[in-house]
């Protein structure tokens, strides 16, 4: 975007945004001991474009599932470490985990043991050998309604943004990362300026096609890895993982002078909005409170010296 901004072309875009979110690949989890199994299945998975990772020791499923976010698991019965069933339950035992969707892919064929294999966590029991159309249409239709459900628990429905306790929870899972692997981040606090003053001049659904605004302007402006989140009302949640706080700054900043250009058509006058933003450094110590905490103070600083800027 150059010069100022028209917001109905931005709203337009909001709407593309959102249904072309479901064209991500699916991803799939195999957990299998035979390597033979595991490759064909990955192939036929892969042929339908959908994406796989493969492990051949259940023991390390649970490192994985947290770091391939996986939409659906792929689960073998019968394994040395241990049962399928096992693995399932000790899955299921995850709060995040509760609901991605396990299917059974086994020669088991006694209907009592598969039921029971249900029984233990499971979603669905596919016996061996089967057709790859079978096995393509089960992972589909289960990996999309997983995707609804999900999309509804962690995202915010006016916007599409990440709410305020999965914002939080990205926020937790990328500064746990970037502290193992050495890495800096950053999280940043956006609050709009006078909002209240936007709705009681212009309506209510004037301030929220503002907050609609924003979120789309974020999501376009800001690194397909930083998790933005709609913290509250009117205020977003930036997680950006790798950044300093220097280059923080700076997107942040150029992304506020370029929110202030849009205008939003109204009568009299045209509408524009500004936004304050506070931007805090993971330094080694701090925890998930320190960093909201700190991220806060910033914010309350840009209020305080005069709105429409970025502080840290
Ligand atoms: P400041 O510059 O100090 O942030 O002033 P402000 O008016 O933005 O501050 P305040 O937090 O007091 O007001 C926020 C307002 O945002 C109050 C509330 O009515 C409005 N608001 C919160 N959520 C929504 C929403 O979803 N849609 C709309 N239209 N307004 C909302
Ligand atoms: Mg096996
Ligand atoms: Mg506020
Ligand atoms: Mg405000």
């Amino acid at each position: 975007f150059t010069g100022s901004l028209d917001a109905s072309s931005l709203l337009e875009r909001i709407e593309i945004f959102t249904r072309t979110a479901h064209y991500e690949p699916f991803r799939v989890l195999i957990i299998d001991d035979s390597r033979a199994q595991a490759t064909h299945t990955e192939r036929v998975l892969n042929n339908a474009g959908i994406i796989t990772r493969t492990l051949n020791e259940p023991i390390q499923a649970i490192n994985h599932l947290a770091e391939f976010q996986p939409d659906l698991i792929i689960l073998d019965m019968y394994m040395p470490d241990c049962m399928g069933t096992e693995l399932a339950k000790v899955i299921r035992q995850h709060e995040r985990y509760v609901s991605v969707p396990i299917i059974y892919l086994s020669a088991e064929d006694d209907l009592d043991k598969q039921l029971d294999a249900m029984n233990e966590g499971g979603d669905d029991f596919l016996t061996k050998p089967i057709k790859p159309s079978h096995l393509i249409a089960t992972v589909r239709t289960r990996a999309e309604r997983a995707r609804h459900l999900k999309a509804r628990i962690v995202r915010d429905s006016l916007t599409g943004l990440y709410n305020h306790t999965h914002s939080l929870q990205l926020l937790e899972d990328a500064s746990t990362r970037a502290r193992r692997d050495g890495q800096s981040l950053c999280f940043a606090m956006i609050d709009i300026d006078h909002f209240k003053q936007v709705n009681d001049t212009y309506g209510h659904p004037m301030g929220d096609r503002v907050i609609k605004s924003l979120a789309l302007f974020l999501k376009q402006r800001l690194r397909k890895t930083d998790h933005i989140g709609r913290y509250g009302g009117e205020e977003f949640a930036v997680v950006l993982p790798d950044t300093s706080a220097a280059d923080a700054f700076k997107v942040l900043d150029e992304i506020r002078q370029r929110f202030a250009e849009i205008r939003f058509p109204a009568q009299p006058v045209d509408l524009t909005c500004t936004f304050s933003c506070g931007i805090t450094e993971l330094s080694m110590a701090a925890d998930t409170k320190t960093l909201t905490q700190q991220a806060d103070e910033a914010l309350y600083r840009a209020k305080k010296g005069g709105r429409n800027r970025v502080e840290r």
